[in-house]
């Protein structure tokens, strides 16, 4: 079995996060295979690669591994331009990233994940929130959750506010008043777009199509048209986890490396031992290898796939993690 374009998505169905890279590949019409994970340590499947970043989704492109969403959508329209969704330039460009960077790093994301109703069946199982707790690095219980619920409403509702009364205030279909849905309609969407499908995330009475009915309306359309664009296109390949590590570690590398900035403040030089880790969450799982390349918005390291005997790749952006030298980085915490 084959990965098509080279692309295999490791998630599972119902990460917010994963979603806002499968939708990207469906509304492309970007044919890709998946390889579902468990919603809980242990993820064997990405250990076997030697990948110890334990977020998901991780995407491998032939033998790049890309850790984090951040870099994810800005790597699939580098590699495929052709059909890509992202402004070239000028103001929508601008809007494009702040719309990333507000729902990414600003808190939109975190705020809709907070709204996760306490009566959820996962939120039940023990198990679950054991290992949320390890994820977070701190107390997770339906208590903690319920505790947390109105401040999260009241982000939301703000962010549902700012949409509906600028981007969206004059009517228009897209927020850039693009023909279809740009990338900047998929950076601002997807919190939103998940948090819809959750019954009984949402106080109606504070959220609802009545309150901000050109954001519901601008959710439906995109669904539509990921829909429209689901029956024209392929379905995702579905790979188990020793097909997609074959798969992985018998492809080429997409990217060359061996780029480093002479004026990068860390003064790591290509080929050193470092560590990589997240800062916000998932913090305790350090990935370690060679430095193979280091840029102003990225960090790649080569590591080993023992299980295949290959080397893999792995890339960060350099926003939200720490890069360390692999001796110090204890220390540096
Ligand atoms: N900044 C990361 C966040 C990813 C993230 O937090 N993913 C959640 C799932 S939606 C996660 O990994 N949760 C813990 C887990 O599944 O182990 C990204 O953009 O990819």
């Amino acid at each position: 079995m084959e990965a098509p374009n080279g692309i295999i998505i490791f998630h599972y169905p119902f990460s917010p996060y994963a979603r806002r890279v499968i939708r990207y590949l469906q509304l492309r019409g970007l044919a890709y295979a998946e390889c579902m994970q468990p919603h809980i340590m242990p993820r064997p499947d990405l250990s076997a690669l030697g990948v110890a970043y334990r977020r998901i989704p991780v995407m491998a492109i032939g033998r790049d591994i890309y850790c984090d969403t951040r870099l994810m959508l800005r790597k699939l329209e580098e590699q495929f331009p052709q059909g890509a969704l992202g402004a070239t330039g000028g103001e929508h460009k601008a809007i494009q990233h702040l719309l990333n960077r507000w729902v990414t790093d600003g808190g939109v994301s975190m705020r809709a994940v907070g709204l996760m109703p306490p009566s959820l069946p996962i939120l039940q199982d023990p198990k679950f929130l054991k290992d949320r707790q390890d994820f977070l690095g701190r107390p997770l219980s339906k208590e903690t959750i319920e505790q947390g619920r109105p401040e999260a409403i009241v982000a939301l509702r703000d962010a549902f506010e700012l949409l509906e009364s600028t981007l969206l205030a004059d009517g228009r279909s897209w927020v850039l008043q693009t023909e279809g849905p740009s990338l900047g309609d998929i950076e601002a969407i997807w919190p939103f777009d998940w948090i819809l499908d959750m019954a009984g995330a949402l106080p109606p009475e504070i959220i609802s199509a009545k309150q901000f009915p050109k954001v519901f309306d601008w959710i439906q359309r995109f669904r539509e048209s990921v829909e429209q664009a689901q029956a024209s296109g392929s379905k995702a390949v579905k790979l188990d986890g020793e097909a997609a590590g074959k798969l992985i570690c018998g492809a080429s590398f997409a990217e060359s490396g061996g780029k480093i900035d002479a004026a990068d403040p860390l003064g790591l030089e290509l080929g050193s031992e470092v560590e990589v880790w997240p800062l916000d969450s998932g913090s305790s799982h350090h990935d370690k290898g060679k430095l193979v390349s280091l840029t102003w918005d990225e960090v790649v390291l080569a590591t080993k796939a023992e299980k295949w005997d290959a080397e893999v790749r792995l890339h960060f952006p350099r926003r939200g993690f720490r890069v360390a030298r692999a001796a110090s980085a204890s220390a540096k915490i």
